[in-house]
């Protein structure tokens, strides 16, 4: 396994050396700079890369390479998107990077509705609970359809949770559940949102799919030549939600995309927080089906409830069983012989983070506590084997 942290490059709280210091070899980064959908020219990559290795680190697996919301709705310049993006894979490939993360989510990426969720310990999680976020839809968003993809039990609910919130806690709740893309200091207004929502009306499951397989099987050779291997990012939370399609849910998904886009360039990231979010998600029955084509490891658990509500639990608690998927990755990178990146993706904020200015869920020492236990594990496991 290589040892990774996500960075968020010169702005993060958290510098290299802190990530040096944690026992990683590498950090995974994006030019966060850069709009969506322009090309990253091969000067700014160097310059990124020139700031990583000067540290005493690599970088090999950028995340994420955003894919334009025109490209997944196929309408407006997504020719032109597309064009820029293989550029930017050439780019990249030029300069020994290797595996590339994005998302093919509508509109939003990862959601929660609590940023500060206290744990026994006081440590803060990120937690989505489903009531408030339908009570977020029909309140502050205010979305027109919302009130018909609700069933009556659950609009109740929603409204009697609304009501007991302070102004305060609705403000938390609409900040949360708004907080713009990763790495952009800058939230989504409400009338962002549902402007965005309108664009994706005439696309349901099918049809994004669809979009996903053209764009996969498009930049695929691309891909091939540039010696680069995608890694497509689970939907999070792994259900539809703001009448959205979603199509990175489950193992049903990951498997179609694999054989409607036959390339090997073409794989998959497994987060398993993301997937593990879903009681019907069998990780380790996926990871074993997946695993020739799984290139980046995002390790985290969650902790679900019977209702659609989970929460980020420490990394070796919860529902997600990383020692297992440990141990398979092991056995894997033996038998393929390869090695794979892994980063231990959010961590909890301790108290001591409160010094670091850091992006929700990227705090400095809940990470470095979630890296160091499956550091740990890793090594026990190849000890054991051997
Ligand atoms: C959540 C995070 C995501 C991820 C992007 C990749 O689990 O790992 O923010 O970075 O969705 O495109
Ligand atoms: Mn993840």
């Amino acid at each position: 396994m290589e040892y990774t942290m996500r960075w968020y490059g010169p702005n993060d709280g958290v510098t290299l050396n802190d990530i040096l210091q944690a026992g990683c070899t590498g950090v995974v980064t994006a030019l966060h700079h850069i709009p969506v959908g322009e090309v990253w020219t091969v000067e700014e990559i160097k310059i990124r890369k020139s700031i990583v290795e000067a540290a005493g680190l690599t970088w090999t697996v950028v995340e994420s390479l955003p894919v334009h919301e025109d490209i997944k709705k196929r309408d407006g310049k997504y020719l032109q998107w597309i064009e820029n993006y293989k550029i930017s894979l050439q780019n990249l490939g030029k300069n020994g990077i290797k595996v590339i993360t994005y998302n093919f989510m509508p509109v939003l990426d990862w959601l929660r509705t609590d940023l500060f969720y206290k744990t026994p310990s006081s440590a803060l999680a990120l937690r989505f609970e489903w009531v408030a976020f339908v009570a977020f839809d029909l309140f502050i968003l205010q979305r027109p359809n919302a009130k018909k993809d609700y069933d009556e039990v659950d609009k109740i609910k929603a409204t009697n949770y609304f009501d007991t919130l302070s102004e305060k806690q609705k403000e938390d709740l609409a900040k949360a559940c708004m907080q713009g893309l990763p790495g952009s200091k800058e939230a989504f207004s409400s009338e962002k949102i549902l402007s965005l929502l309108n664009e994706y009306a005439g696309i349901n499951e099918e049809k994004l799919q669809e979009h996903l397989f053209l764009f996969l099987n498009e930049i695929a050779p691309t891909c091939e030549s540039s010696g680069l291997q995608m890694a497509i990012h689970p939907d999070d939370p792994p259900f539809p939600i703001l009448g959205l399609p979603r199509i990175m849910s489950k193992a049903a998904h990951a498997r179609k995309m694999l054989e409607e886009v036959p390339s090997n360039a073409i794989g998959l990231c497994f987060c398993t927080g993301s997937f593990g979010a879903r009681k019907d998600n069998d990780l380790q029955a996926m990871f074993k089906e997946f695993a020739s084509r799984i290139y980046f490891l995002h390790l985290r658990s969650t902790q679900r409830d019977n209702e659609g509500n989970f929460f980020e639990a420490n990394h070796l608690e919860g529902n997600a069983d990383l020692f297992s998927i440990v141990k398979l990755s092991i056995e894997i990178e033996q038998k393929e012989n390869r090695t794979i990146p892994m980063r231990p993706d959010h961590g909890h904020q301790l108290k001591i983070d409160d010094q670091i200015e850091s992006y929700p869920g990227y705090s400095f020492v809940g990470r470095l506590k979630g890296l160091a236990e499956i550091k740990g594990m890793d090594m026990a496991i190849k000890r054991m084997i051997h």
